[in-house]
């Protein structure tokens, strides 16, 4: 038995916080929850919040005189600036909600993309990728005649950095879009050298935070990012809502895309002025009350704090790939647990992702098959599928344990 280090917090008490842990999956065997990055968990204080709000001061926001939407927008608006402090960014002016990563990547896709890329422009993605930050590209692209471009990878899941570096010298890139952490391999990617290597050579940086945000500290300002965006549901927030980051100075000159209520300064017949930042980005009734449940979810993360999230999800990922390399016939893709974010991505030799996961979910563990929306990256490994164990903050070293021995019983089941 290995001497596990202690968690940093009580692990405990942030397990007696999530309610939905405490079920069991099928009659008689817990829930082991791993597929957090798909989707995180919810504590009491996140799903409290939102009760509170619907029975307490429900209404628009940004509206009304009277004292509903009053408190309302101030909650909503409070999260704004308890987001700026969690990213570090400049102002709360360069906050802008949306549904999550993918509106987010979306959003820039359909402004900036539109009003300042050319044809002929590149914008540089990598084979990592969500399919979030290749789709959107690849649409823009077709009907503005950008191209797209991708930086490939090493052996080990890195990324390529001479070629990112020789892509960058040798093609007119114009914005790189890249994934801060993979879904599938983990790998964490050096963002701040190539944000520096993208201005260098003139280009832009939006940084895919989806993976990143809920389990390390993030500083926009220190990473230099043109554009950061994340999600709340994976980080024991709730979904429908999420975070555009972007350089003030870039927002200011992007033109809207959504057009509707709050996002206008004046409307004629003849034609329409911008509300200020953020709101210019921010048509329509927002959501509200997704937007409080986030912040209760930020006062969470923050209590305990980023720093110590993710050296407890580095310990449990060494923990996790040491056990998992006791296993004989499983690949496990990705770097060495230093490089690696809390996932795993695996194949048992002879057997379907798809068979693993069912049989894994049969002992209660909920892993994720398939390729978690990152097809080139599957093809690129040589897969049509993997099974993935994905880890939080309330995740145990005994849970790791059942996965192992779970893993067993599937290997015997398939033979
Ligand atoms: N980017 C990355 C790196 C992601 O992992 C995801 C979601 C997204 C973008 C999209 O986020 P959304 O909140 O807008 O959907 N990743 C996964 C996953 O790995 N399994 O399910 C969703």
């Amino acid at each position: 038995m290995i001497d596990h280090p202690d968690y940093g917090y009580d692990i405990a008490a942030v397990r007696a916080d999530f309610p939905i842990l405490r079920q069991n999956h099928h009659d008689n065997v817990p829930l082991i929850y791993l597929d957090n990055a798909a989707s995180s968990q919810k504590p009491l204080q996140v799903i409290e919040s939102i009760e509170q709000y619907y029975k307490g001061y429900n209404a628009n926001v940004h509206r009304g005189i009277h004292k509903l939407s009053e408190e309302a927008t101030s909650a909503y608006e409070g999260v704004r600036k308890k987001i700026r402090k969690f990213i570090n960014a400049g102002s709360r002016r360069e906050v802008i909600y949306t549904r999550g990563t993918t509106e987010g990547i979306n959003l820039v896709a359909n402004t900036w993309g539109r009003e300042f890329l050319k044809p002929g422009d590149v914008i540089l993605s990598t084979v990592m990728e969500h399919h979030a930050n290749i789709v959107p590209w690849q649409i823009l692209s077709a009907q503005i005649g950008t191209k797209v471009m991708y930086v490939p990878i090493l052996p080990n899941g890195t990324l390529d950095m001479d070629a990112y570096e020789r892509l960058l010298r040798d093609e007119p890139v114009k914005l790189v879009a890249v994934a801060h952490v993979s879904n599938v391999l983990g790998t964490v990617n050096p963002v701040e050298d190539m944000v520096k290597k993208a201005h260098e050579a003139g280009a832009k940086i939006l940084i895919d935070a989806a993976q990143s945000a809920p389990h390390m500290p993030l500083d926009v300002q220190a990473i230099d990012a043109d554009f950061l965006t994340f999600s709340s549901h994976k980080m024991i927030g709730p979904t429908g809502i999420g975070v555009l980051y972007g350089k003030r100075d870039l927002l200011e000159e992007m033109p809207p895309w959504m057009g509707g209520g709050d996002m206008i300064s004046t409307v004629t017949l003849q034609g329409s002025t911008w509300n200020d930042l953020p709101y210019k980005f921010e048509a329509g009734t927002p959501s509200i009350a997704e937007a409080i449940g986030f912040g209760a979810a930020i006062d969470y993360l923050s209590n305990l704090g980023m720093e110590t999230i993710h050296a407890q999800e580095q310990r449990i990922t060494a923990y996790l790939l040491e056990r998992m390399s006791e296993v004989p016939g499983i690949t496990v893709f990705g770097p060495e647990a230093d490089q690696k974010g809390a996932v795993a991505a695996f194949v048992v030799d002879g057997a379907h992702a798809h068979d693993v996961a069912q049989l894994l979910d049969a002992e209660g563990v909920a892993v994720r098959a398939g390729h978690h929306c990152a097809m080139p990256l599957h093809t690129e490994l040589g897969v049509s599928a993997t099974s993935r164990a994905s880890f939080y903050l309330y995740n145990t070293y005994d849970e790791v344990d059942i996965l192992i021995e779970a893993l067993y019983k599937v290997q015997k089941t398939l033979r």
